[in-house]
């Protein structure tokens, strides 16, 4: 079908909704539902408004456009209010009300996050489109609404008010597909918590203020569904809640998580007026796309007290809101002065560069002078020369960072690069798959389904083993060809996967065999680092019914790490084992860079120390893993630098390119867009000379497009096109 967004109708609506327009409560004469007739009193509600980006096709007008997208998804089907006219004026006792009401406030809400606060609102549904498709009139007339993350719609019930004639409700759903759509899928789903429900409701509130009617002692100036509830249908909520974190979490009773909500809810409602809705908006809506599925109100909050600093609040603003976000019980970074040492990756490798990252916080409204950070480097870690991002002296084994002045809510981060060396361990096994898979056994089952080298999507390099989602039932096996014999020390199995299976029906488990794979046993209670996230349905019919499992999705490549000390002195086989049931609705299950190897800790102290005084110090632990690079061949040096991948190109989220220079110089990697705006930093910091160093690209809160990925340093500079596609 084609169509052309080309006309501007005209409408009526409500705005926010007839009762705070009017400023009466509910059930004043005329102001009430009455089955959805009309009174006068209601009509003298209705706005006129302007209708955006209207489609046009066979001489008939859609409330179709730019942001929003009417359907007709499910019953009552009402069809779509097509017609000849730009003029889609109605009262509130037709359908092509609660159409043109749903259509206006999606269009502004979304049309504000894109034009106004300047995001990008990544597509992730089937539709494909910016523009969120909405049913005005569903879920059977019930009194409830909903975003459906399976499907990428919002959908309207018609019980009491119908829903679809109050702002309230539309900005509170709408809310929720922006959240799906920013986290790409992860909307909080944490027990009770209420991260969903609270931003919706505050998403809601916060546009209810800017066109608000009642004043701040009004009683109703804190309600959410203002025409919708409060009322004899149903209550409603308010962001006026006394509750706090986390003592005031209830957990008993029905609608938990909407509950629960009301405390973040308040709480941001508390920073608004403070603020301002643009910045707290911006700060909200950043701090969302910040959060996963796990994330829960408290993740939230430091989420939106780093995004606020990042953006360069005023000082006096940000300690006001660091005061309401404690007081109200969450927990921010310590008051004062802060620091933290960090690797950027969750294991280091022998030999093996690594850069760590020493972050210092000033959590408070006093400016810092003279911050000086000290870290303590472990036997076995050796400094980089040349590699710290701030000014460093050296000091025996001692790092000593000279920060500088530290403004009043301020923060910096230097990054240097460590090698480990002369530690003792064994390494047993490895395989990046890069042979296939000459290393295993992987039969094939009746349906000649079998456990592949796949070039779909490698961890690194350019293969993996993968094994599909069936739609039939099967039990597919990724087994060691030869066991390893593991002697007195602290072995693990380390292995990177990626898994997107039918959640709760199909997914994957790791077992180990100390008898040449006679009897095996689940490595379930032997995980370290990302054990199985879940557990397989014992109402289907799978090999792996009512066990643990890797199931569902893991969004991304991770490493999991299971200790194997409980089999020194036995010779073992490990084998990866996926098992389906009779239907899918997923990829399957890919496995790269499988580590048998010892694992230890080194442990650093790092402190630091101001000219005001302060103090403070605190332990970091690095876990390290004894695998030597795969590739140990003498590198022959190139003439001035060289450059493998980007590979996957186009990729999906997260990309891989590997990089050596002949001389030691200052590089940077990042990723334009098209228009040349820098979207990504990459990496900014010094190479030594000769080695290859693998950089991640990630691209996972970028929308799909074309992007140009820039290398340069000192003595060359490249550009690459690259291209992300989900
Ligand atoms: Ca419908
Ligand atoms: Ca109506
Ligand atoms: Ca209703
Ligand atoms: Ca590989
Ligand atoms: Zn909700």
């Amino acid at each position: 079908c084609s169509s052309d967004l080309i006309a501007e109708g005209v409408g009526k609506i409500f705005d926010p909704d007839p009762l705070t327009s009017a400023k009466k409560e509910y059930g004043a004469t005329g102001l009430l539902d009455n089955s959805d007739a009309d009174s006068p009193e209601l009509s003298a509600q209705l706005k006129e408004v302007v209708l955006k980006d209207l489609s046009q096709e066979n001489g008939q007008f859609y409330l179709r456009g730019k942001y929003a997208w009417i359907a007709d998804t499910g019953a009552p089907f009402k069809g779509l209010f097509e017609q000849i006219g730009t003029d889609f004026s109605a009262t509130r006792s037709n359908d092509l009300f609660e159409a043109v009401n749903a259509y206006y406030h999606i269009d502004l809400n979304l049309r504000y996050v894109a034009e106004t606060l300047g995001f990008s609102i990544p597509n992730r549904h089937t539709q494909n489109t910016t523009a969120q498709w909405f049913d005005p009139s569903a879920l059977n007339g019930a009194d409830n609404s909903q975003y459906d993350p399976s499907t990428g719609y919002l959908v309207f019930g018609e019980g009491g008010v119908d829903d679809a004639e109050d702002a309230g409700v539309i900005w509170h759903e709408a809310a929720h597909a922006l959240h799906d759509r920013m986290t790409l899928g992860s909307i909080s789903n944490a027990t009770n918590d209420g991260l969903a429900e609270g931003f919706a409701d505050y998403w809601a509130q916060s546009y209810l203020w800017t066109v608000q009617q009642w004043n701040s002692t009004d009683a109703p100036y804190h309600y959410v569904f203002r025409w919708d509830g409060h009322n004899p249908f149903w209550g409603g909520r308010t962001t006026k809640y006394p509750n706090k974190f986390p003592d005031g979490i209830v957990t008993s009773g029905g609608s938990l998580r909407e509950r629960n909500g009301q405390i973040l809810a308040s709480t941001l409602m508390e920073i608004w007026p403070i603020l301002g809705r643009t910045m707290t908006d911006r700060a909200a809506l950043s701090a969302v796309g910040m959060t996963n599925a796990e994330s829960n109100q408290n993740d939230y909050f430091n989420a939106f007290y780093q995004t606020l600093r990042q953006l360069g609040a005023p000082t006096g603003q940000v300690e006001q809101v660091y005061q309401i976000i404690t007081l109200r019980g969450y927990t921010l970074p310590a008051k004062g002065l802060s620091i933290g040492l960090e690797s950027d990756l969750p294991q280091l490798t022998m030999e093996s560069d690594a850069t760590l990252r020493v972050e210092i916080n000033n959590n408070s409204a006093f400016d810092k002078t003279d911050v000086s950070v000290t870290a303590q480097l472990p036997a076995g870690m050796v400094y980089q020369p040349n590699s710290a991002t701030c000014p460093v002296n050296l000091n025996n084994s001692s790092l000593v960072f000279s920060i500088g002045n530290l403004p009043a809510f301020g923060f910096k981060t230097c990054t240097f690069i460590v090698r480990l060396s002369h530690l003792t361990g064994k390494k047993y096994f490895s395989d990046d798959f890069e042979q296939g898979l000459s290393q295993w056994v992987a039969p094939k089952d009746a349906q000649n389904f079998a456990w592949t080298s796949s070039m779909m999507q490698p961890h690194q390099g350019k293969t993996s083993a993968f094994v599909q989602n069936q739609g039939l039932p099967s039990d597919l096996t990724l087994t060691l060809a030869k066991a390893v014999s593991l002697q007195a020390g602290t072995p693990v199995l380390s292995f990177w996967h990626f898994y997107n299976t039918e959640f709760f029906s199909d997914g994957g488990v790791v077992e180990i065999s100390t008898d040449a794979g006679s009897t095996w046993q689940d490595l379930e209670t032997k995980w370290i680092m990302n054990a199985y996230n879940g557990r397989i349905s014992s109402t289907f019919s799978t090999p792996l019914t009512s066990r643990k499992a890797f199931t569902g999705s893991s969004q991304k490549y991770i490493n999991s790490i299971a200790d194997l000390s409980a089999f020194v002195n036995q010779s073992v086989l490990v084998r990866f084992r996926f098992a389906s049931d009779a239907v899918t609705n997923g990829t399957g299950w890919f496995v790269d860079d499988v580590l048998v190897a010892d694992q230890t800790s080194l442990d650093s102290e790092v402190c630091m120390t101001s000219g005001e005084g302060d103090q403070h110090c605190t332990k970091e632990r690095f876990m390290v893993l004894f695998s030597t690079p795969v590739e140990s061949e003498k590198p022959v040096l190139p003439i001035t630098h060289e450059i493998e991948g980007i590979w996957p190109n186009p990729f999906a989220g997260e990309a891989t390119l590997r990089l050596r220079v002949a001389k030691p110089q200052g590089v940077r990697i990042a990723i334009h867009d098209l228009l040349g705006r820098k979207v990504g930093e990459v990496f900014d910091g010094v190479l030594a000379a000769g080695e290859w160093r693998t950089f991640t690209l990630d691209g996972i809160h970028l929308p799909n497009g074309v992007y140009f990925c820039r290398i340069a340093g000192e003595t060359f500079s490249e550009v690459q096109k690259i291209i992300l596609l989900r």
